[in-house]
């Protein structure tokens, strides 16, 4: 039996978790209980608060007029911690927990007060067995709370997980892993009872065996599910440690395009690389400054052009990206086609992610502008009609009539090769991309090459979607490896992403200044309304 001083301790090491841990209540109180003490105030109270309603004065126990302590984790919205996936523990090998846990066990010596052999030998037994059941028990306990619950992650931090680990898997094994841990402290517990009531020595020798024998075997046929555990931890933590606050630019577009490359030019400093669990792709994560504001660059896994239901996860993933992370989309196009998509599917990928993310800051780069120069030749020489020109005229007839402006702008110009008129298509081009960055669109706009007036319709064996990526207005012509264009790039997404961030900052005051006024005037407001309304009352309809 403990001794009352260490009661008080438990008692006090329970309260001091209190904060921390909600299992904690139910501990502190049992603690209380068994050691005879009162059950503390603040406990009761904040248990009643668990099952209460937001009025804390209905809360059982709860003395009416004194308000209860908010140790539980309110209904407000909080705001997601992040990161949690990448800080999961590191587990040992199974093998190795277990003969750290026997050695240490073993260690464990009776009491040395008491001098009865027979009761020596039980005392000794009992231990033992105790400590080996929480030697083994206790790490996994630690590990499995370690892993956060998939509700208290970041919309993009849980579709991570889902697609790389699977939320079904993520919590299988948590769970089986979490059995094991109950398995081994109800086998523990029973052996280290029935050494304690041994009859003689020669029975509390077998029961340590025995119990120790069990405990093993119980780990051992529950080690595949440490193992997973292991290999689930491993991988979460080489997750790719995206902050989701921080204003991102996101480059996409098809595998091998030159994300990756583009990101080490965009970065200051060497990026990181980070491995994507359970598969063999590895992505780059860099940082640059626009003015004092730190902003994440990172490629995306390449996207195909195919239906969502046949996409795999990666790809799933980087719409993901899109979705939940405050980023600005650079579109990478690699008109070679050596990157094994061809322009026509880049093209419709383009389209699609336009369609889908209309909001987006946008710019359009065509990268391994070094292997291009034919191209450029050919996109800037008025002559030259792209094959589907009397189709993209419609389109732009139609997109200028829905209001559509950056898609008409665009078709338009995919459009003016076979016009033959007098503006050169480079001054076309660089005036509807002036247009565009003036009417606040943040990016070039996306028709359709083939011409069916609709970004996300942009396929058609008829196109001619080399030229039309070429003559994208407003479109980046870069290589990372021979550095052309880059600079300038740079400056484009500089200049643009101060843009936004002005008008983000310029937004947010003059929110706070209308909050301010409506703060300051709210009660003459008020009554000034209330007297409107009941003029507008009697006056009839409004
Ligand atoms: N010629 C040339 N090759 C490039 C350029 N950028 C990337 N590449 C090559 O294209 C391939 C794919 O590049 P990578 O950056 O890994 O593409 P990602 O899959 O889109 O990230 C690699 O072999 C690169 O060396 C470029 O500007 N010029
Ligand atoms: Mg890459």
């Amino acid at each position: 039996m403990q001794c009352p001083l260490a009661a008080q301790r438990l008692l006090t090491r329970c309260s001091a978790r209190l904060g921390a841990c909600e299992n904690a209540f139910g501990l502190r109180n049992a603690a209380a209980r068994a050691l005879g003490l009162p059950v503390p105030r603040r406990a009761a109270s904040a248990a009643a608060s668990a099952t209460a309603s937001a009025d804390a004065a209905a809360a059982p126990g709860a003395v009416p007029g004194v308000p209860l302590p908010r140790l539980l984790p309110s209904r407000e919205p909080t705001k997601k911690a992040v990161g949690m996936l990448q800080r999961v523990p590191v587990i040992p090998p199974p093998a190795e927990q277990l003969a750290s846990a026997l050695k240490r066990a073993a260690r464990v010596a009776p009491s040395a007060a008491i001098k009865n052999e027979a009761e020596k030998e039980r005392n000794r037994a009992a231990r033992q067995l105790d400590a080996l059941m929480k030697e083994l028990s206790s790490p996994l306990t630690r590990a499995v709370k370690g892993f956060p619950r998939p509700a208290a992650l970041h919309p993009f931090e849980a579709a991570l997980l889902d697609l790389t680990v699977g939320a079904g898997p993520y919590a299988s094994i948590l769970g089986k892993v979490d059995a094991l841990r109950k398995a081994l402290q109800e086998v523990g517990k029973a052996y280290a009872n029935r050494a304690a009531k041994a009859a003689n020595k020669r029975e509390a020798t077998a029961a340590a065996e025995e119990g120790t024998e069990t405990l093993k075997k119980v780990f051992e046929r529950g080690s595949r599910a440490v193992d997973d555990l292991r290999r689930m931890s491993r991988a979460l933590r080489s997750l790719p440690h995206v902050q989701p606050e921080l204003p991102t630019l996101a480059l996409v577009g098809a595998p091998n395009v030159g994300k990756s490359s583009l990101v080490q030019v965009l970065s200051t400093g060497t990026p990181e690389v980070c491995d994507y669990p359970f598969t063999t792709r590895s992505i780059k994560m860099g940082h640059f400054w626009v003015d004092a504001r730190k902003h994440q660059v990172t490629d995306t896994p390449g996207l195909l052009s195919r239906a969502d239901e046949q996409r795999n996860a990666m790809e799933l993933l980087t719409l993901a990206a899109l979705q939940h992370l405050p980023s600005s989309v650079v579109f990478v196009a690699d008109l070679t086609e050596g990157c094994g998509t061809s322009c026509a599917d880049q093209w419709a990928i383009r389209a699609e992610l336009r369609q889908r993310f209309p909001g987006k800051v946008w710019f359009d780069v065509l990268s391994k502008a070094d292997l291009l120069t034919d191209v450029w030749e050919l996109a800037d020489s008025p002559d030259v009609a792209p094959r589907h020109a009397p189709r993209a005229a419609a389109a732009a007839a139609a997109a200028a009539s829905s209001g559509a402006g950056a898609a008409a702008s665009e078709a338009e110009a995919a459009a003016s090769g076979s016009g033959g008129g007098e503006e050169g298509w480079e001054e076309r081009r660089r005036a509807a991309a002036a247009a565009e960055v003036e009417a606040g669109d943040g990016g070039s706009g996306g028709a359709a090459p083939s011409g069916s007036g609709s970004e996300a319709g942009a396929r058609g064996p008829e196109a001619d979607p080399v030229l039309a990526f070429a003559r994208l207005p407003g479109a980046l012509r870069a290589s990372s490896l021979s550095g052309e264009g880059i600079e300038g790039l740079k400056a484009r997404v500089m200049a643009e992403l101060a843009r936004v961030a002005a008008a983000e900052q310029a937004a947010a005051e003059a929110e706070a200044a209308a909050e301010a006024e409506a703060d300051g005037e709210g009660g003459e407001d008020w009554e000034d309304e209330e007297e409107e309304w009941e003029e507008g009352d009697k006056g009839g309809p409004v």
